[in-house]
C-alpha cells in the first residue's frame, strides 16, 4: 500500500476511533490499486417452509457505557439480557473477519463448514447490567433456507453485509432481505459495505456510483448503512452501539456521513 494511502487510512481510523467529524476529504488520485471485484454470487436459495414473524421488545433508559467494564461479576445471571443479531450476505465479503473484529474468536471452521452457521457470543456490560450479543453468520456459500431460518428467528438485528469493492454483492443484499423478511419482520434492518479500506483506493465516480447505489437500497428497505472496515475496525463497535442505542432508546445519536470518500453513515 502506498505511504500517502496508508497514512489517509490511520487518519480516518483516528476520527473514526475518536469519534469526531473527520475533517478530510479522499479524493484519491491516481492509478488505483485495487480492482472492482467479480466474486461468485450467492447459491440460490429455495423457501419452502412457511415463515414466522418474530421480534424483541426492549426498553430501557440507559446510556451505553464506554468498553470498561463496570459491572458485578458476582452476581446472579438474572440481569442478563440476551439479543441475537444475524450477519447475511455472499461468501468472502467479510463476515467472519467482522465477527470476529467485534467479537473476538471464532467457532472452529470445520464445525462451520458442516452447519454452515458460525456462532460467536460477546457480553458486555452497560449501567450495570450485562447485555450478551450472540452474533451468529450465515456463510454465503453453503446458504440454506433451515440456517438461514435459525439465524433470522429472535434476531432483533439483521445485518446485509456486502462488499464495497464488488457489486454483485451490493445486488444480492435485495434477495438476502427477502429471504431473511420472511422469518423475521420486526428486527432492525442494517446495511454494511465491509473493506472501506480496499473501496476508498477505487477511483472517486465509482465510489460515488456505489455509495449511491447502497443508499438507494438503504432507502428503499427502510435501513441504517455502515460503510466499515474490520481490517481497519472502521464503524465495527459503532454498528453494535448503534443497534443497542435503538433497542434501549438509549440517548446516544449517530451522525450522517454523506462525504465521499470517508465511512458512509445513512439513515
Ligand atoms: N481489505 C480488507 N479485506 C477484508 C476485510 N474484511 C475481510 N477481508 C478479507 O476478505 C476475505 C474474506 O473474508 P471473510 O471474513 O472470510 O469473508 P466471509 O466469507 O464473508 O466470512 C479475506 O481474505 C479477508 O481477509 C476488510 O475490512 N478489508
Ligand atoms: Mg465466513
Amino acid at each position: 500500500m502506498r505511504p500517502k494511502i496508508r497514512k489517509k487510512i490511520r487518519d480516518i481510523i483516528r476520527g473514526t476511533r475518536e469519534g469526531k467529524a473527520i475533517p478530510l476529504f479522499w479524493p484519491y488520485k491516481g492509478k488505483s490499486s485495487v480492482r472492482y471485484r467479480q466474486l461468485p454470487t450467492t447459491a440460490t436459495i429455495s423457501s419452502s417452509s412457511s415463515p414466522q414473524a418474530d421480534g424483541a421488545g426492549l426498553s430501557t433508559t440507559n446510556m451505553v457505557s464506554p468498553p470498561r467494564c463496570c459491572c458485578n461479576h458476582n452476581k446472579d445471571s438474572s440481569d442478563l439480557v440476551s439479543l441475537k443479531i444475524s450477519l447475511l450476505g455472499d461468501c468472502q465479503i467479510g463476515k467472519t473477519t467482522f465477527l470476529t473484529a467485534y467479537a473476538g474468536r471464532e467457532k472452529g471452521l470445520e464445525e462451520f463448514a458442516t452447519t454452515g452457521i458460525n456462532q460467536v457470543d460477546k457480553t458486555l456490560c452497560v449501567k450495570g447490567a450485562h447485555i450478551s450479543y450472540s452474533i451468529w453468520e450465515v456463510g454465503g456459500n453453503v446458504s440454506t433456507v433451515d440456517n438461514i431460518s435459525a439465524a433470522c428467528k429472535d434476531s432483533v438485528a439483521l445485518l446485509f453485509m456486502f462488499d464495497l469493492t464488488s457489486r454483485c454483492t451490493l445486488n444480492n443484499v435485495i434477495p438476502w432481505f427477502q429471504q431473511a423478511r420472511k422469518w423475521n419482520q420486526t428486527a432492525i434492518p442494517v446495511i454494511i459495505g465491509t473493506k472501506f479500506d480496499d473501496f476508498v483506493q477505487l477511483p472517486i465516480d465509482l465510489q460515488w456510483t456505489i455509495a449511491s447505489q447502497a443508499r438507494s437500497y438503504a432507502k428503499a428497505l427502510n435501513a441504517t448503512l455502515f460503510f466499515s472496515s474490520a481490517t481497519y475496525n472502521i464503524n465495527v463497535n459503532k454498528i453494535f452501539k448503534f443497534i443497542t442505542a435503538k433497542l434501549f432508546n438509549l440517548p446516544w445519536n449517530l451522525e450522517r456521513n454523506l462525504t465521499v470518500g470517508e465511512p458512509t453513515i445513512d439513515f
